[in-house]
This record gives structure tokens, sequence and C-alpha cells, in this order.
């Protein structure tokens, strides 16, 4: 016996993962519904061998349903989320409206399993935002052995974090870059993407950080350990897929290299490969695809008393956001909707 599953924005990037992925890792679906707004009512989309097509998420009842995976913007969720909730149906939420809300928990399924029990008071459970997820995969295993004071982390972020019209962007300036007849002002992006990097991701905050980098701070506090120190410059680069962060994190106590990039192997959801020469670390293109966080470049801040610099690519549509959200999913049913 399986669960009732709807997926709501199943014809974005993050819906038609969240599909592609309860067929891969053979969730237990007994019936599944995909829901959309209105103009995209009737899109079809694939769940394994199946076609499934879009109904329309406003006239949608949510009752007996068992789980909502929502992959819609703030303001979407802001409306359908209480209401499937409401319903008795558990929303697991990909934006990041209820993140910050102390009533529901922000779960990665590798880091703090246990908070799931919490979903209960509002019957959400908040997804966090791709660049935090991939982070705290690598940053858990290391705390628990020598306490993690304070993190420095830099990211690569690929364009596809931006959603479709993102990805067109930069397609589209790549092709035209060297023809200025078909070139078009940039209209997702602040500046040109295509050939450049650009140090801003979401909207800026008051003391002159972005909301990403926020989100990574106060995300990490609240999944790992409030006492974490973050600090954080978040930066998009002309990739589709994949996110890479450089890390370098201070401990309370001394981590050897070695022992660090053992834990980090032993380690739920990590694929460490790291081998000191040409090509012995992931980048963005390997990961697409791919269920793991990717370590790489592990070794001792010399500047430091017990410094470890680490490299840590994931693909964020996966691990970012979809596989997170069906493993929360997996951790709920294991744990609080036992069926069958
Ligand atoms: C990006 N990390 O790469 C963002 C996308 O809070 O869920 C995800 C935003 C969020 O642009």
């Amino acid at each position: 016996m399986g669960y009732k599953i709807v997926v709501v924005g199943a014809t974005g990037n993050v819906g038609r993962e969240m599909l592609n992925i309860l067929d891969e890792r053979q969730f237990p679906v007994d019936t599944i519904e995909v829901l959309a707004s209105r103009r995209s009512i009737g899109t079809e989309v694939s769940f394994g061998e199946k076609t499934l097509k879009t109904k329309d998420l406003d006239t949608f009842d949510f009752t007996g349903w068992d789980i909502a995976l929502f992959a819609v913007g703030s303001e979407a969720t802001k409306k359908y989320a209480p209401i499937a909730a409401k319903a008795g149906c558990v929303v697991i939420d990909n934006s990041s409206l209820y993140r910050y809300d102390p009533d529901v928990p922000l779960v990665v399924p590798e880091v703090n399993p246990e908070a799931v029990m919490g979903y209960s008071k509002k019957n959400i459970i908040a997804n966090p935002n791709c660049s935090t997820a991939q982070m705290v995969v690598a940053l858990k295993p290391l705390h628990d052995r020598a306490r993690i004071k304070r993190v420095v982390v830099s990211t690569y972020q690929s364009v596809s974090g931006a959603g479709k019209e993102a990805i067109d962007e930069l397609w589209d300036q790549t092709k035209s870059i060297y023809n200025p007849v078909d070139n078009k002002p940039p209209s997702k992006f602040t500046k040109q993407i295509a050939f450049n990097v650009i140090p801003h991701i979401d909207v800026f905050m008051e003391d002159g950080s972005t909301k990403e980098e926020w989100k990574m701070v106060v995300e990490t506090k609240k999944i790992i350990d409030k006492n974490i120190k973050v600090t954080a410059t978040c930066v998009r680069v002309p990739v589709f897929v994949g996110h890479a962060e450089s890390i370098n994190i201070e401990f309370e106590d001394h981590l050897d290299e070695d022992e660090a990039r053992d834990i980090l192997r032993e380690a739920p959801g990590v694929m460490v490969i790291d081998k000191r020469e040409d090509g012995g670390y992931v980048t963005p293109v390997e990961c697409v695809g791919d269920f793991a966080t990717f370590i790489s470049r592990i070794r001792q801040d010399s500047t430091i008393d017990n410094g470890i610099n680490l490299w840590c690519v994931s693909d964020n549509l996966r691990k970012g956001a979809a596989l997170n959200a069906v493993q929360i999913a997996e951790t709920l049913g294991t744990r609080c909707l036992k069926k069958g």
C-alpha cells in the first residue's frame, strides 16, 4: 500500500525533477495527481512510463491526499499550502515562505531527519535553499566530530536556480554574443551572464549582503546549530545546472585533513572524489542527474589553528530541491505516516 501524492507546480524544472525522482527512487506511490496554474492546465508531464496531464490547482480538493510536494513560488504557496495543510495533506514546500517559521521544520534528511516529527504543528515541512542544502550535508558530519565555529563560503551557482527563463537567457546570450544583431539586453539577470559572473543572487539586504547569502546563514543555524557563524558570498556563473561552493571551515577542535576526508567518505549523501592530480575533483557538469553531494579539494587551512578548506558540488535541482523534498517524504513516511 502506497501514498496518495500531489505534485504542485509539476510543469516547472523542480516539479518535473520531483516526478523523475519519485519514480527513480521507487517511492511507494498509490495514486498521483499533478497540478499547475490555470495557464498550464492540460500540460503533459512524464512519471516513469506514464504520461500525466496537469489539473487546476485552484479547484483541487486536497482532502484524502497524504503528501503534497509544492514547487511553486512563495505567492502561490501562500495561497494554496494552507488549504492543502488544513485538508489534512502534509505539505513539503520548496519555496522560502515557511523556512524561518519556528513552527515549521526545515529538513535535510541526512542532517536533521528527526525534525520531521515537528510537521504536525502546521502540517507543513520546508525544504531549504539549494546552496544551503548541499553545504549542510558536508558540514554536519564534520561538526559532529570537531564543532564548527565559523564558515566562510563562496558559491558558484548555476542559472537553473533562477528558473527556466534564466536558462533561456544564458543559452540565447551564449549563441548571440558575437552577433550583435541578435543581442538582447539582459532581462532575468542584472548584467550579462554569458562569459561572465555576477556577484548578486536575490534581493539586497540593508547590511549590503544579498538574501541568498542571508539564507545560507539563517538556514544553516536552523538545520545544524544556532552557534555556527556563517559568512557567504553568492555568485551566479554561466553554468546550466550544478552549484559549486568553496567552503572554509574553522573548528573548535583540531581536525586533520585525512580524518576529515575519512569522515566525509562515510557521511550519508556524500561522495568524496579527492585525488591531488589533474582532474581529481568534481565539477558541476559531472554532478548533473546525480543524488550525491560531491566533495573534493579537502585540505588543511594553515592560516588558522583548526581550519579545513573544501570544494562542494551538487545538482541544485536535485539535492537542492526535488531530491531533498522526496527524501523528506520518505522520512515522513518511515517515521510518521506509516502505510500498510
Ligand atoms: C538560486 N538558490 O540559485 C536560488 C534558487 O530560496 O528556494 C532557490 C531560491 C530559494 O537562484
